[in-house]
């Protein structure tokens, strides 16, 4: 993770190569400075401005922002659109319907081209099965499915329809897709029999099965199945139907059904700081734009480009960098249905090699697991592929660290790549604080400077701006198009997470701490909040907090984050039993069967990587778990902060020594 130090010693920087400059969508110094001035000087006007050059309008707007009942920000309001219209028709209908839209890579290494037309196709037949099973706009939807060209055509079905998805991610167990289920008010859920992933065959239906046996989720009304392995299962007549099925002989044309521009696309479950995840709730036009001029910008796509984006689409990264962004730019993707490391840990090179990639986004997790695997395996080294494709490549996710950095710049970027390491959020919609390979010379470590139109600054907890080398709270000061709306059902959580009345209520927070060096480039410290980046996956920890309390054992817990190597951050998990301090064989058996508890109740991401057990926590007279000395403990360090006002200091060192 970047930290004071690195800010303080980074000095190596990277400018763009004059040729990537001369061809570059925004060009130099002066091209990024007149959007940014452009935005300064007429906020509405330049956001009007890109989106009328950037979205095909049923009805065009009149109105850009309407700030009447902020924070609850509308932008183009009184416009109207279709979403899959604008990914798909646009390009068909303008004599691009036979450029590849996505290049499909399965587990196994196989590989197939859809093209734009294909795909317009594809949608249509399954948005005219689902219109044929009485599903229209309002309705919302469940999204439970592997990468795949499905997964894709799902989302666009849903978006051509006006039916709001909320896509949950394949690694999430049956109890939080049930929550997710309940808390949306969905009627249908589309899934997948099984994923394909490192050579295994995993189900995904018996989740769904499971999820409604717990419960809540009677209004569903159907699940569609779209069949991956051909694995049996139960099946319940008249629920259950086939994708194949619902697409059988259905029209290869869909009327798009127009929305208004500010109809939920999307409906995306995030960690907060408390237990329940945080519906975010994101916009059709305003999302569509930023997806759409963030490829453009950010990755400078051309025509010829061949895009890859290494995401999953039960994350934003997958929503905007995959299902919507490209398709609005007209991109060729790639999009892959396995892992990394399979079938060995060249997969990634060998694709790009195979593919012809030419812009390649993936996560510092990713890179940092490769770059120890490169070491294990010198065969599978970047270096021994032909990678001369590349001419840009990209980070998310968490802070890079600039060794990392150092690899990737060199060993798959060719020293000639700019790396664009982008700072945004669920809640943002796209990028926000991100260089752009043309105008920005790269400092390794540093996600650099906003993108035009975006007012990042660093604040204190009044709200009043600090001096540039100061760390403060990242805050953007004006509202942008593809923001969060809502938290689903939420209004109030929205507005005190969002925007707190200590900063003043006209700044959204972002939740992140950040320093500015004094050339004004960002470097994000991590979060503020009781948040946790594991290998780029938020997770709150008071969500894994509850799921081990919810254990028949636990009497208390208390969870935080230790640096880690490989995964950025490490869940650390401080158990306290309702029996007795177990001895360390019980102790050992205790934590197993704890990690399988908290996989099923959230996912195997959620799997604290160290449980320690005590007698008690840390607590203030006034009860309160101090986590900060645990975060203390929890890295193996003496604690040396003031314990004044602890009740119980003997504590510390109980849990300092326990397994
Ligand atoms: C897109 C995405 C958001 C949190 C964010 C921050 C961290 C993301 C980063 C980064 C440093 C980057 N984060 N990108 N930190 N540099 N380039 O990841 O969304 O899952 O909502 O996570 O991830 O802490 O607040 P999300």
């Amino acid at each position: 993770m970047a930290n004071l130090d690195s800010v303080l010693t980074e000095t190596r920087v990277f400018p763009p190569s004059k040729d990537f400059v001369a061809q570059a969508n925004v060009s130099g110094p002066e091209g990024y400075q007149a959007l940014c001035d452009e935005a300064e000087r007429d906020f509405e006007g330049f956001w009007a401005r890109l989106a009328r050059e950037h979205i095909q309008w049923a009805k065009p707007f009149t109105r850009t922002l309407d700030e009447s009942n902020a924070p609850f920000y509308k932008w183009f309001d009184d416009g109207e659109l279709n979403v899959s219209a604008n990914c798909l028709d646009v390009h068909v209908d303008n004599g691009r319907g036979d450029k590849v839209a996505i290049i499909f890579e399965s587990d196994d290494g196989k590989t197939t081209q859809v093209t734009y037309r294909d795909l317009l196709a594809r949608v249509c037949r399954f948005a005219n099965g689902l219109k044929a099973l009485g599903y229209k706009t309002g309705d919302r939807s469940i999204i439970y499915m592997p990468m795949s060209v499905e997964a894709v055509v799902a989302m666009q079905a849903c978006a051509r329809l006006g039916i709001t998805h909320s896509v949950v991610f394949g690694g999430f167990s049956a109890k939080s897709l049930q929550e997710r289920i309940v808390d949306v008010g969905a009627t249908l859920v589309i899934t997948a029999d099984a994923q394909q992933r490192g050579g295994k065959t995993i189900p995904l239906k018996p989740a769904v099965e499971e999820a409604f046996g717990l419960g809540g989720c009677e209004a569903i009304r159907n699940v569609v199945v779209y069949k991956r392995a051909d694995v049996a299962g139960n099946w319940e007549e008249g629920r259950d139907v086939w994708m194949h099925d619902v697409e059988a002989g259905q029209s290869d044309t869909c009327e798009p059904v127009i929305v208004n521009a500010e109809h939920p696309l999307f409906i995306l479950y995030t960690s907060g700081s408390t237990g329940k995840p945080k519906g975010v709730q994101h916009s059709s036009a305003g999302f569509l734009l930023w997806a759409h001029l963030t490829v453009k910008w950010t990755f400078d796509l051309k025509p010829d480009d061949v895009y890859w984006c290494t995401a999953d689409v039960g994350w934003i990264t997958g929503h905007s960098y995959i299902a919507y962004g490209p398709l609005a730019a007209g991109a060729t993707q790639v999009v892959f249905e396995g892992v990394p490391t399979f079938p060995n840990a060249g997969r990634f090179w060998d694709m790009i090699q195979k593919h012809k990639v030419s812009i390649f986004y993936t996560a510092p997790t990713a890179i940092r697991s490769l770059v120890k695997a490169a070491e294990g395996s010198p065969e599978h080294h970047p270096q021994k592929y032909d990678l001369s494709s590349l001419r840009v490549i990209g980070s998310v996710g968490e802070p890079i660290n600039p060794e990392a950095w150092m690899w990737y710049y060199k060993n798959v970027g060719g020293e000639r790549c700019p790396i664009v390491d982008t700072w945004w959020q669920t809640e943002t919609g796209g990028h926000m604080i991100t260089p752009l390979p043309g105008v920005t010379p790269l400092k390794p470590g540093s996600c650099t400077t906003p993108l035009p139109g975006i007012m990042a600054a660093i604040v204190d907890e009044t709200g009043g701006d600090v001096e540039l080398g100061k760390g403060g709270f990242l805050v953007i000061k004006r509202p942008w198009p593809a923001m969060i709306r809502n938290i689903w059902g939420d209004p109030e959580r929205f507005k005190k997470s969002y925007y707190p009345e200590e900063l003043g209520g006209t700044y959204y927070l972002a939740g992140d701490s950040a320093n500015r060096d004094t050339d004004g480039y960002f470097w994000i410290m991590g979060r503020v909040d009781d948040v946790l980046n594991v290998s780029g996956h938020r997770l709150g920890t008071m969500e894994v907090e509850s799921a081990l309390v919810s254990h028949p054992l636990v009497a208390e817990a208390a969870v935080v984050g230790r640096p880690d190597d490989l995964t950025g951050e490490a869940i650390v998990a401080f158990v306290v039993l309702k029996k007795a301090r177990p001895d360390d064989a019980e102790a050992a058996e205790i934590a197993k069967d704890l990690r399988a508890w908290v996989a099923r109740e959230i996912g195997p991401i959620a799997k604290p990587k160290d449980i320690r057990f005590g007698d008690n926590l840390p607590k203030t007279r006034s009860g309160k778990i101090m986590r900060r000395l645990l975060r203390v403990v929890a890295k193996g360090e003496e604690v040396t902060q003031d314990v004044s006002t602890l009740e119980n200091p003997a504590i510390l060192d109980q849990l300092g020594k326990a397994l």
